[in-house]
């Protein structure tokens, strides 16, 4: 458990894991990951964040990861940010080897910025955004060519914008 916020700061080729191990990680104030130009690889592995949660992954192909390994999913408590930058990027939520929840209880926004993203959400396990009807909930792709790979069935809740997918 972090008591406070948990702040992160990285310049090479940055390889960050939080959780995992079955263990998970309470953040009991706001997470704040702030990574460089090079190819970095974030994943968030059920966590909890009281506060907000901003993600920064600047250049580079960047790949960003939650709850992909886990015995529990992960819950954001408030406002969810991630920006990749240039480059082509990943985000991937509840796609890949852990079938569990991942719980969005604030506003939720990501911008995968240029270059070729793929964005997957909830292909394995669920996804409920748990977000008040006002606040918003979106996903942009910014420039070049991306993709994405959603079940809609395994999202509940507020209902995802998704701006600059094809
Ligand atoms: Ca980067
Ligand atoms: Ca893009």
């Amino acid at each position: 458990m972090v008591e406070g916020d948990l702040r992160i700061t990285g310049t090479g080729a940055n390889a960050v894991t939080l959780g995992g191990n079955g263990a998970g990680l309470e953040v009991q104030g706001l997470l704040d990951l702030r990574l460089g130009a090079r190819g970095d690889t974030v994943k968030l592995e059920g966590v909890l964040v009281t506060g907000s949660a901003g993600i920064t992954t600047g250049g580079g192909a960047d790949a960003v990861f939650i709850d992909d390994d886990t015995a529990a999913g992960s819950v954001f408590h408030g406002a969810f940010t991630l920006t990749t930058g240039g480059g082509g990027d990943g985000f991937r939520v509840s796609s890949d080897g852990s079938s569990v929840t991942t719980n969005f209880d604030a506003a939720v926004g990501v911008k995968l910025g240029g270059g070729g993203d793929a964005l997957a959400l909830a292909t394995v396990g669920a996804i409920v955004f748990d977000v008040p009807a006002g606040l918003p909930v979106v996903f942009d792709g910014g420039g070049g060519t991306d993709s994405k790979a959603v079940t809609d069935g395994n999202l509940t809740g507020h209902a995802p914008t998704f701006l600059h997918f094809p």
